[in-house]
């Protein structure tokens, strides 16, 4: 039985959530500080589920504790699934707050507002010769304008995107509420009835 992961992410909210969800198996997830290695990889995919893998392989190669990687973001339906893999990297260097107001300016007068979130989570455990990729997305709107309310919950978009199953954003749920839905929570969802049927 699996009961430690690495998770090869630079992103300390991505580990949060995902320790608390799997932590319900017993499956402890370890950050890269925790092990003492650094991820430094190139995004050169073009699907979630590319980049995903790059992830979770580079960090792999280093270790024969098993690893997980999540490659994820922000896909809006008038932009043709922009930011999508690139949502990290949109307006570089800027906070997350100017980041979601240039959304907001791009999407002034637009009424068609539909967006999702998608996360593909990668698994390699090197021992037992499995790699596996498991992708889920969650539906959602983006709001029309700024809320600065909504800034204390989540990260990154949250505070932006209206999730339909919650009635509320993402900023504004809690972290079980957000998990209960999410992309990572679908997605790692998969990831734990994959590990239950084969562990
Ligand atoms: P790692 O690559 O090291 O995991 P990262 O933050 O750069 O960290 P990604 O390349 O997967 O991760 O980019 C994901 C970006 O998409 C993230 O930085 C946010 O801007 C956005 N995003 C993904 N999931 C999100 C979520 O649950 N809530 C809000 N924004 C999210």
């Amino acid at each position: 039985m699996v009961d430690k992961i690495i998770f090869a992410t630079s992103n300390e909210h991505k580990v949060q959530e995902v320790r608390k969800m799997l932590k319900k198996i017993n499956v402890k997830v370890l950050s890269l500080n925790d092990v003492g290695l650094k991820i430094d990889s190139k995004e050169t995919g073009v699907t979630f589920e590319e980049n995903s893998h790059i992830k979770a392989s580079d960090i792999s190669r280093k270790t024969d504790i098993p690893v997980i990687a999540d490659d994820s973001g922000l896909c809006i339906d008038t932009f043709h699934g922009f930011p999508g893999s690139f949502s990290a990297r949109f307006l570089d260097g800027h906070s997350y707050i100017d980041k979601q107001k240039e959304i907001l300016n791009m999407l002034e007068d637009i009424e068609i507002r539909d967006a999702h979130f998608t996360c593909s989570v990668t698994y390699i455990n090197k021992k037992e010769n499995i790699d596996k990729t498991f992708t889920a997305e969650v539906p959602g709107k983006i709001i029309k304008e700024f809320d600065e309310a909504g800034q204390n919950g989540g990260f990154g978009y949250d505070p932006i995107f209206y999730s339909l199953e919650l009635k509320k954003t993402f900023g504004r749920a809690t972290e079980e509420e957000k998990n209960s839905v999410s992309h990572r929570g679908r997605a790692i969802a998969k990831f734990v009835q994959f590990l239950e049927e084969n562990n």
